[in-house]
């Protein structure tokens, strides 16, 4: 049988013992390796003549290419030989090889891969695809842009923000796992995705998103499990009149002007600012009010079931009802205080509880 062989050669800009590096550290390799748009969430590696290794990439689409192999010469910062298999798809059961050897070129290195064993030149040509896709992603993180080491979805931001709540209860009402990094707004990797450096901000393969309203969207109908969004053209256009409605009037009056008030005292002597609590508690009133009717006999702002409306609104009055008046501005709004009960009771509400100080 005819055995195929792919060579390249590339030069990167770095010294050569950190391009030799970038094949034999785990942290190093989940910095690049696999086409553009894949992540690296496992390696282990063990670079030693007879060590083996094991990569596991994940597709966008969420599919799993694990690699595996055996290292067969290690010549640190020069050569390297390695037996390449892939556990699953196509080219299941055949063991190809991988040798790799680096050159300086005026500071700079220069890689020239072989690998070979190759049984047909559609394996051949499929594997210098994902090298060269590969390998440009090296160079970008050899200059400093790694690729995430996850792919599944990722919710970057602090646990104890209401937007954050309503992007994990989402992903917990879909019965869809996610991951949740917990950074702070402004910080380098929410100022990555963010352009405002605000929190939530969501990355899910190569997708990156910013705003509550267009993630949430984006869990619902991008991701299985049941609708958050209603059956019907005019349902749905009134779950985003809710949604609009507490981005611009209700977290403005319930968590602007009252909870952060309490959260973070910015008024005389370090203390809460009775005079900004004051028009918060004035104008939360008439949105509780407003809002009594609306829900009526109804446990939810649109229709018969939960919606994104409900998913964002929830842990604005969460944080209400935890605040010294809140109780007392919620009593005569028994609809209001039904419908939070009915939300405050879902599992996506009880498992994405802020941590409370
Ligand atoms: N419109 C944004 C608002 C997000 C937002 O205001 N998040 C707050 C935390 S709940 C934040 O990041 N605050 C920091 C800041 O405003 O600088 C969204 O819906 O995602």
């Amino acid at each position: 049988m005819t055995s195929h062989t792919l060579t390249i050669a590339r030069v990167f800009d770095a010294p050569r013992a950190r391009v030799f590096d970038a094949f034999t550290k785990k942290e190093a390799i989940q910095t690049w390796f696999g086409p553009e748009g894949f992540t690296v969430p496992s390696v282990t590696v063990d670079p030693r003549p007879g060590g083996r290794y094991r990569i596991e990439m994940h597709s966008p689409e969420g599919s799993v290419h694990v690699v595996t192999g055996e290292f067969r010469e290690v010549r640190a910062p020069e050569k390297l030989v390695y037996s390449w298999a892939w556990q699953e798809g196509d080219h299941t059961g055949n063991e190809t090889t991988v040798t790799l050897t680096f050159a300086e070129v005026g500071g700079k290195t220069e890689v020239t891969l072989v690998h070979s064993g190759f049984t047909s030149e559609d394996a051949r040509l499929a594997h210098n695809k994902g090298w060269t896709s590969a390998f440009d992603g090296m160079g970008k993180a050899l200059a400093g842009a790694a690729k995430p080491t996850t792919a599944g979805p990722t919710i970057l931001g602090d646990p104890r923000s209401s937007y954050v709540r309503s992007a994990r209860m989402a992903f917990v009402e879909k019965g869809v796992a996610y991951t949740l990094e917990p950074h702070p707004p402004h910080s380098p990797p929410v100022d990555a995705i963010h352009p405002f450096g605000k929190v939530p901000v969501l990355r899910c393969g190569a997708l990156t998103l910013f705003e509550s309203s267009a993630i949430l969207r984006y869990v619902d109908e991008a991701l299985p499990g049941p609708k958050l969004m209603p059956d019907t053209p005019a349902d749905r256009a009134r779950v985003e009149q809710w949604i609009s409605a507490t981005h611009c009037y209700f977290y403005d009056a319930m968590v602007a002007r009252y909870v952060l008030q309490y959260v973070f005292p910015r008024g005389a002597d370090g203390k809460p600012d009775r005079a900004v609590i004051d028009t918060g508690i004035a104008d939360m009133k008439k949105q509780f009010a407003m809002l009594e009717p609306v829900y009526g006999g109804r446990d939810w702002l649109v229709g018969d079931r939960v919606s994104l409306a409900d998913l964002l609104l929830a842990p604005i009055v969460f944080y209400v009802q935890a605040m010294p008046e809140g109780k007392e501005v919620l009593a005569p709004f028994a609809n209001v205080r039904r419908a939070h009960a009915a939300v405050a009771a879902r599992p996506s509400f009880q498992a994405t509880m802020p941590p409370m100080s």
